[in-house]
């Protein structure tokens, strides 16, 4: 993240002996529940998850997921946010902090907690206090010129999903352009194009997602950075 300042206010938590903590953003609708879903209903069997989501006023992401049973309902918390949805991944972490724990006293060890927030807003990362690894999630139908405005979600989150491929035809988005951009200013991190109604299992973020978990374990907590073509 070097040259992007974000003025984050909390240190990296220590890592030790804890679950990974996955922060998926990125703009309204652009798929990060169906995304979520997807990751959980792929690793539920070879790691031990929890999520938590994000919203306003309603608790709609964490009542669809138990909706789907993607999880048991006891392994998937809300947090109201009350506010614009980053200041509670970035500013003031305590509310989601005090989910992720609450969840892992309930659980024991957990491998994985996914922490999901939107925020229309593309500087919105989530803090190093909060989120070991993120993944920012943009879709094509917002544009095929989002990518190059750039931000620090686009640039640098550990991994930048495009999603809605199937879309791209009738959007006229052009995914190579998407493509060039993205490399160009995310500096070799990896980006990933996905179509969660073509290929509902997510297999290219389900495969980097499994690639840190695995790089985590032996203690390489950078080697993980590989992409996908559009
Ligand atoms: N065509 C198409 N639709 C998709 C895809 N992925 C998700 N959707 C749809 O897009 C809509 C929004 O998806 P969500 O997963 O709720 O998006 P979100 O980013 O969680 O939305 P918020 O939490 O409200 O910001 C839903 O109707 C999904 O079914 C995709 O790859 N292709
Ligand atoms: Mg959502």
């Amino acid at each position: 993240m070097g040259a992007h300042h974000d003025h984050d206010p909390h240190r990296a938590a220590p890592a030790d002996g804890r679950a990974l903590r996955l922060g998926i953003g990125g703009p309204v609708g652009s798929g990060k529940t169906a995304l979520t879903a997807a990751l959980c209903r792929v690793l539920r069997d070879e790691l031990e998850l929890a999520v938590v989501t994000n919203d306003i006023y309603t608790t709609e992401d964490a009542d669809f997921l138990r909706r789907e049973a993607v999880l048991p309902d006891d392994r998937i918390a809300a947090v109201r946010t009350g506010a614009c949805p980053h200041t509670a991944i970035r500013d003031d972490i305590s509310a989601n902090l005090d989910a992720v724990e609450a969840l892992e006293a309930r659980h024991g060890r957990l491998d994985l907690v996914i922490v999901e927030s939107g925020g229309d807003n593309l500087t919105a990362l989530f803090s190093r206090g909060l989120a070991d690894r993120q993944v920012f999630v943009l879709d094509v139908a917002g544009g095929d010129d989002v990518p190059r405005k750039g931000g620090l979600g686009v640039a640098a989150a550990n991994l930048l999903v495009v999603n809605k491929t199937d879309l791209a035809p009738l959007v006229g988005s052009d995914l190579d352009v998407m493509a060039r951009d993205a490399a160009r200013v995310r500096d070799g991190r990896p980006v990933a194009f996905t179509s969660l109604r073509e290929r509902p299992d997510a297999p290219e973020v389900a495969s980097w997602l499994r690639e840190v978990m695995r790089a985590r374990r032996h203690g390489h907590e950078g080697v993980h950075e590989t992409a996908t073509a559009p």
